[in-house]
């Protein structure tokens, strides 16, 4: 097999690799996937299919495990190993570890078929976009290529990647995205540093038409049964968003998943949202307290915004799933039970909470390390596979906002319960607080993302792991 064999220790679909794919074969190249964490299934399969390179897509949180991953097929294997994601986008100094060959950041079609053609020929590397690379011992980075204006061209994810897995094939929900980039400046997210990276390479948040859109999607109806739009913020352009709604109530009409900025959020969207079929809206609150989310997060949207999003979408009878984080750097428990009360009062129907992590190259995270509060060599291998789980910052107010993200469900619920969670917080962390707060996401997560009970519990147990890592 020429080209790629990506590596992959979870059962989740990415898009990433999904994209790829398509734009490799679309240039004549081939890529398959493998997904284990064995080390002798993994050389079975390189052996099998001889690629030319090995691919991870990888976040901050699956650094750990896919380093350590890597060493051992080394050990093995002469096969060049590229990383690509937002983790080595980031931190591209990660190119610096033994295993690893090539990273590539930001936007990958054209560099990883540049960097697969290149090695197949033989030819330099210096001009391959985005590529990080090592010369005689030295790490070099290549500058990124143009952004591809028109995502108009990029062929449709190739989902066939993951159809040797049974799982993949029955998946009834699959995630599209319908533009590339975000323009806000939310202090704790990738976009801002990305847009930096990308400056004087085009224009950085690009729309794909809604009959670009529409084709895929007629692709995918007979095969889904609900579909989720992962775009970071589902309504920048509201004249395109109301043509694909448009397009998509006519043809499409499957149950659909949208994330939405609460102040994008209007009467008239929410109308256009419920005809076309929206199962459920997910909007970020992220902090119930205002100086938290508008100065330390850099949200600026009021409460007042948050709550007449929320009922616009409720009027419709579009379900809302809400984001919010908690262990945010300055904050306290009390600000931390002013989001448990925000979601309350709105009747969210099925409340996210997660634990703020400072990722790497984020205005936040840099802070996090310029005031002290971490050092930098340990904080990324302090970051837990799941930001569900624990914060690599360490503080007796984080341990107790922690604890609290745990039985958000109960807090939400019961807000008798509240002088009694205040005390319960301050105790050690311990299993009993992670089985309450497993119990609760899944019991909303079918729900939410529309999901049979045996699809919900395999696609659980299948990705527990990550949580317990
Ligand atoms: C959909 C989504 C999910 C989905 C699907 C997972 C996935 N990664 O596809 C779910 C809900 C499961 C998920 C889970 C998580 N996610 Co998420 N997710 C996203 C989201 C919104 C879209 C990703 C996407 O599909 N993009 C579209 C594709 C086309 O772009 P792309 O993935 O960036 O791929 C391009 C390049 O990165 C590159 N590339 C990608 N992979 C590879 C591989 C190789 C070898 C190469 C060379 C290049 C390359 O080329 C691609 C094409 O140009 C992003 C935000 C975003 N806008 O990217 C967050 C994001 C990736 N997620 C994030 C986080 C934190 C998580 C979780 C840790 C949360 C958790 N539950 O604990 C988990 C981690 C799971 C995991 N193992 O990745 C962060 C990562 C930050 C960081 N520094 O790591 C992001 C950036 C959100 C944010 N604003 O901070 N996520
Ligand atoms: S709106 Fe969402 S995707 Fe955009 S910068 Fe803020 S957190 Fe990031």
């Amino acid at each position: 097999m020429p080209g790629i064999l990506f590596l992959q220790s979870d059962w989740l679909e990415h898009l990433g690799p999904l994209y790829l794919s398509a734009f490799l074969k679309s240039q004549g190249l081939d890529a398959g996937l493998v997904i284990s964490r064995s080390p002798k299934k993994i050389m079975a399969e390189i052996n099998r299919v001889q690629p030319d390179l090995l691919g991870i897509s990888l976040a901050s949180a699956g650094k750990r495990s896919a380093l350590e991953l890597l060493e051992r097929i080394k050990a093995l294997s002469q096969t060049p190993v590229v990383l690509g994601g937002p983790h080595p986008t980031f931190l591209p100094e990660t190119l610096a570890h033994p295993a690893v060959d090539f990273i590539i950041r930001g936007e990958a079609e054209e560099g990883l078929f540049q960097l697969i053609s290149a090695l197949k020929n033989n030819s330099g590397l210096e001009n391959v976009p985005g590529l990080g690379w090592k010369k005689e011992g030295e790490l070099k980075y290549n500058p990124p290529a143009k952004l591809l204006e028109n995502l108009d061209r990029l062929p449709f994810p190739d989902r066939s990647l993951y159809f040797r897995y049974g799982f993949f094939r029955r998946l009834s929900m699959r995630r599209v995205i319908a533009c590339r980039g975000c323009p806000f400046q939310c202090r704790y997210c990738f976009n801002a540093p990305l847009r930096e990276y990308y400056k004087g390479c085009g224009k950085y948040v690009r729309h794909r038409s809604p009959e670009n859109i529409i084709a895929e999607l007629r692709e995918l109806k007979a095969v889904s049964r609900t579909i989720n739009f992962v775009d970071d913020s589902f309504g920048l352009d509201q004249g395109l968003a109301m043509e694909l709604f448009a397009q998509y109530e006519t043809e499409i009409r499957l149950p659909f998943i949208i994330n939405l900025r609460p102040e994008q959020v209007n009467e008239k969207l929410a109308r256009a949202l419920a005809k076309a079929g929206c199962h459920c809206a997910q909007v970020g609150i992220e902090s119930g307290n205002d100086q938290i989310r508008g100065q330390i997060l850099g949200r600026k949207i009021s409460a007042e915004q948050i709550r007449a999003a929320v009922k616009y979408l409720k009027q419709q009878g579009i379900k809302v799933l809400s984001y919010n984080m908690l262990g945010i750097p300055g904050e306290n428990l009390e600000q931390g039970f002013q989001t448990i009360r925000l979601n309350r009062e709105l009747k969210i129907d099925f409340p996210r909470f997660s634990i703020f992590q400072p990722y790497p190259g984020t205005e936040l995270g840099e802070e996090i390390i310029r005031k002290g509060l971490a050092r930098r060599e340990e904080l990324w291998e302090k970051f837990s596979p799941s930001y569900f789980r624990s914060s690599p910052l360490s503080s007796a107010e984080i341990s107790r906002l922690s604890n609290l993200q745990k039985l958000f469900r109960p807090a939400i619920k019961f807000p008798i319960l509240e002088p009694l969670l205040k005390k319960l917080v301050s105790l050690p962390r311990n299993p009993a607080f992670d089985l309450v707060f497993l119990a609760s996401i899944a019991a909303q997560y079918r729900k939410a993302a529309n999901l049979s009970v045996s699809e919900t519990m395999e696609y659980g147990l299948r990705n527990l792991a990550l949580y317990f890592q």
